[in-house]
């Protein structure tokens, strides 16, 4: 079993806090600081919340001797990434009364909010609560929001597999009630702490992330998750699951015992089947992963470390059934369906370019309005992709018509049709200002470097490739950036290491191919390869495997 002694102070904080409760009431009563204890830092993320800095103003804050500008992030749980027009009201005024403003969809389907200030957490969150809204699990070692292809067009299925997205997510929530006695003053109903036969007392070794993926997309990028779900469809009937475990992409800079890695086959799992192996898929890494080194504690070293064989043989013992040989599936696409269309059933889809995520209103596209005007017609519903993007879903025919005119003139449609495809198949995580783990800019940097690059891809006529390019602030991965075609991982402000060599549809890892580049040495750099691409490519290949072949592989 699990490291037993030596666990990490994190483990001792969890099993210290009475259902996740520690002393946040206390934490949140006092009035000298705008942060809140350092134990009950670690217990504030399974609440949906982080404790941060505004990083831009530290200097300044400290040349007169002020405490950093504390203000906490939010982080709703939205299974599957949907939200009802009048949810989507509610969350515009709680970002402009309580938060810097700015909506953030982020890579996991779901929405943050910045800069909360300590006394407005709990309004913020009872808000959110009267919208049948929570935070709960958003953050923390426990399974994190549930990840579901976003785009209902995809399949007639797509409801049924959003439910089952929806199903895990609630059953796997942890039992206590601390959220709502902190958050929302309520009644404390027990004595002691409640039973949860899942997480126990010490709950999950590290996080947990768990993604659906209908072929023949990927956009929730499956092989990324802890435990990533391939849906089976056969004959137009939903039959279960293909279980691929063991995916996630941080790493630190020098430390080459911590690596991104992509999902293993697992097998596949009939659909009546398919919750039972997900929970014991989770005890399994409850049990057998690493308490005392959080670096190493992820599912992917656990399996790792006992194999996959072993790793499988031991969710089927807790099953009592054994996985079958994984069925047959492809994937022929990562991105976003960007623009309308039409389901099965004959309703409207629009799914719109976000660029990052980030939801403001700029002087010469006012975005956030024209969103909140689409919300207040009540005709569409908001569903959120793993891409940062957003689909305005469900629209009778006869009031498509009134949506589109909103999105013309909030200048919507002209902004996700004349953005360029490289622009389209981009992500950034968010890095500086608020990550307190940010080593250079991410979400506010790649636009503009983008810019740069056009006319390099201009140049090489190369402007309609759909290459996939991601940054981070950091190797840890948000932006996905490790499976990325062409990848800008942070190393210091103003330096990112260059990966490449990225598939396009999220089965391969890129590889580091230089350190440290500035601006001007990325450009030069890509002018380089673009210019062997072109030259050398074969018919149909993309930029990543081309860069595979050439430059990782050496063929
Ligand atoms: Fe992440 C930590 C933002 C998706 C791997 N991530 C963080 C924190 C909370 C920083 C911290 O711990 O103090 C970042 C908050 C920044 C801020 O100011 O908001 C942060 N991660 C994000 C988001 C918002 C990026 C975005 O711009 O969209 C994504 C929120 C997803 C969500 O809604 O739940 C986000 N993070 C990811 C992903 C991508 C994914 O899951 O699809 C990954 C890579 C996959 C994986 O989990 O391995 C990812 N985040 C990490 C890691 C590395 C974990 C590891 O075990 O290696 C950290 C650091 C950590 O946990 O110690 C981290
Ligand atoms: Fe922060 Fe690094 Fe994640 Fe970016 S990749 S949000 S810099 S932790």
């Amino acid at each position: 079993m699990s490291e037993k002694n030596n666990l990490s102070g994190t483990e001792k904080i969890k099993m210290a806090s009475q259902g996740l409760r520690g002393t946040l009431k206390e934490s949140l009563l006092d009035a000298h600081t705008g942060a809140i204890r350092e134990s009950d830092q670690a217990l504030v993320k399974f609440h949906g919340m982080y404790l941060q800095d505004d990083r831009d103003r530290r200097e300044e804050r400290s040349r007169k001797k002020l405490e950093p500008l504390y203000a906490f992030m939010i982080r709703l749980r939205l299974p599957g990434g949907f939200m009802t027009p009048e949810q989507w009201i509610g969350l515009h005024h709680i970002a402009g009364n309580y938060s810097t403003g700015t909506i953030k969809i982020t890579t996991r389907q779901t929405i943050q909010l910045h800069g909360i200030l300590k006394s407005h957490t709990k309004p913020t969150i009872s808000a959110f609560n009267t919208m049948h809204l929570d935070s709960i699990a958003a953050c923390g070692d426990v399974n994190r929001n549930v990840t579901c292809a976003s785009h209902p067009k995809e399949s007639p299925l797509h409801e049924e597999i959003y439910q089952f997205a929806r199903e895990i997510s609630v059953h796997n929530l942890p039992k206590t009630r601390g959220y709502y006695e902190v958050w929302m003053d309520a009644e404390k109903l027990v004595e002691t702490t409640e039973e949860d036969p899942l997480y126990q007392d010490r709950y999950l070794p590290r996080k947990f992330k768990v993604g659906i993926a209908i072929p023949p997309n990927n956009d929730v990028d499956v092989f990324i998750n802890d435990l990533g779900l391939i849906a089976i469809i056969e004959d137009g009937v939903l039959k279960g699951y293909n279980f691929a475990a063991g995916g996630g992409l941080g790493s630190t800079h020098g430390n080459a015992a911590t690596y991104a890695r992509l999902g293993s086959m697992l097998g596949y799992v009939p659909k009546e089947q398919a919750l039972k192996a997900m929970y014991e898929v989770i005890t399994a890494q409850r049990d057998f992963g690493n308490r005392s080194d959080r670096k190493q504690a992820r599912l992917k070293y656990t399996i790792d470390k006992m194999g996959v064989d072993n790793y499988r043989a031991e969710v089927e013992k807790r099953c009592g059934f054994s996985f079958e040989p994984a069925r047959p599936y492809e994937f022929t696409s990562r991105k976003d369906a960007y623009g309308w269309s039409q389901n099965h059933e004959g309703k409207w889809y629009y799914a719109l370019f976000i660029e990052n995520g980030r939801v403001v209103d700029e002087s010469n596209y006012p975005l956030k309005t024209g969103l909140l005007k689409v919300a207040e017609t009540g005709k569409a519903n908001f569903r959120f992709t793993c891409n940062q993007n957003l689909i305005l879903s469900d629209i009778e025919d006869g009031d498509k018509a009134a949506i589109e005119q909103i999105l013309q003139e909030h200048q919507i449609i002209n902004s996700t049709e004349t953005s360029s495809p490289m622009r389209k198949n981009s992500m950034a995580c968010v890095a500086l200002n608020t990550c307190g783990l940010a080593m250079a800019e991410a979400q506010r940097y790649l636009p503009t470097l983008i810019t740069k690059i056009e006319p390099l891809l201009q140049k090489h006529q190369l402007q309609d490739e759909d290459i996939v390019v991601r940054m981070t602030g950091c190797p840890n991965g948000c932006g996905r950036s490790p499976n990325a075609e062409i990848g800008f991982v942070g190393t210091s402000l103003g330096k990112y290491n260059l990966h490449i060599g990225g598939d396009r549809l999220g089965a391969r890892l890129n590889t580091k191919y230089k350190d440290s580049l500035d601006e001007s040495r990325i450009l030069e750099t890509l002018d380089e390869l673009f210019g062997v691409y072109v030259q050398e490519r074969k018919s149909g290949e993309t930029f990543g495997d081309f860069s595979q072949r050439k430059w990782i592989d050496g063929e």
